[in-house]
C-alpha cells in the first residue's frame, strides 16, 4: 500500500489481507508498538516518529526483513507503510528475490490534501485493535468506543497533531512520492482513487489489485 499520510493504507491493507487471508504488516504500527514497550527499536524510534520524520532506512530494512520472514507471512503478505524511500524499495525487491518472491502489485492511494488533512483530524483509534475511525467516513456505532471492544474508548494519535502532520507531508513529497514512478516504471503500480466511502474504495482496489488465481474469502 503506497500513499499519503492518512489516504487508508492502514484501513485498506487491513481489510485486503483479511478478504485474501494473509498477513498484514504495518511498520507504523510495529514502530508504535515498541515505543509503546520502549524497545531498543522504540526507543530508537521514538524521536522521528513524534515529529513526523521517517525513521532511518537501515532500521526499518531489518525490521521488514525479520517480519517478513515469520511463519504467518507463507501465503503472502500486505505491506502497509512500507517501502517509504527509493533505498527501501530496492532492499525490498532484493530481499524478495532472494526468497523466490514478488511484489503482485501496488496499489497506490489518492486522495487530495485538503480532504487527508480532515481525516488526519478527525481519526480516533482503537487502543486494542488499531481500527481507525472517523467521523466523517467511518464513525464508531457510538461514537466514543471501539465498535469491536465496546468498553475500550477510543484514541488519538501523538503524530497527528498539526506540526506533525506538516512534517509528515514533506517527508512523503520529497522521499515517498519518487516511488510511484519507480514502481511505474516496473509496470507494477496500480493508481485508486481513495475518495469516496471505505466500501467504495475497497471495491476499486480489489478490482485494480490483479491478485491472480488468489480468491477472496470475505469482503
Ligand atoms: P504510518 O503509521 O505508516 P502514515 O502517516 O503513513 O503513518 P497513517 O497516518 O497511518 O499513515 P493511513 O494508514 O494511510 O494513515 O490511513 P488510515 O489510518 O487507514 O485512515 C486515516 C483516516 O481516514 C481514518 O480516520 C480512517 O477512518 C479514514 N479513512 C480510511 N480509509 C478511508 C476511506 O476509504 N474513505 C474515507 N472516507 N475515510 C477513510 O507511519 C507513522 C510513522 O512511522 C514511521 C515514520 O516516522 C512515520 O511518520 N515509519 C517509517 N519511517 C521510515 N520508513 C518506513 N517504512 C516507515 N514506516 C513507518
Ligand atoms: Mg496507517
Amino acid at each position: 500500500m503506497l500513499g499519503a499520510p492518512g489516504v487508508g493504507k492502514g484501513t485498506q491493507g487491513r481489510r485486503l489481507a483479511v478478504a485474501y487471508g494473509c498477513a498484514l504488516i504495518s511498520t507504523g504500527e510495529i514502530l508504535r508498538e515498541a515505543v509503546a514497550r520502549g524497545t531498543p527499536l522504540g526507543l530508537e524510534a521514538r524521536r522521528q516518529m513524534d515529529s513526523g520524520r521517517l525513521v532511518d532506512d537501515r532500521v526499518m530494512i531489518g525490521l521488514v526483513r525479520e517480519r517478513t520472514g515469520e511463519p504467518d507471512t507463507r501465503d503472502g503478505f500486505v505491506l502497509d507503510g512500507f517501502p517509504r524511500t527509493v533505498p527501501q524499495a530496492e532492499a525490498l525487491d532484493a530481499m524478495l528475490a532472494e526468497r523466490g518472491q514478488r511484489i503482485d502489485a501496488v496499489l497506490y492511494l489518492a486522495v487530495s490534501e485538503d480532504e487527508l488533512v480532515r481525516r488526519l483530524q478527525g481519526r480516533r483509534e482503537c487502543p486494542v485493535c488499531k481500527r481507525a475511525y472517523n467521523p466523517e467516513g467511518a464513525p464508531a456505532r457510538d461514537g466514543i468506543h471501539c465498535d469491536d471492544h465496546p468498553t475500550t474508548g477510543l484514541t488519538t494519535r501523538l503524530d497527528d497533531g498539526e506540526e506533525a502532520v506538516r512534517q509528515r507531508f514533506t517527508e512523503f513529497r520529497e522521499k515517498t512520492a519518487p516511488l510511484v514512478d519507480y514502481y511505474a516504471a516496473a509496470g507494477r503500480l496500480r493508481s485508486v482513487n481513495g475518495t469516496g466511502t471505505v466500501d467504495g474504495v475497497f471495491e476499486a482496489l480489489r478490482r485494480e489489485a490483479g491478485l491472480g488465481s488468489r480468491s477472496p474469502q470475505t469482503a
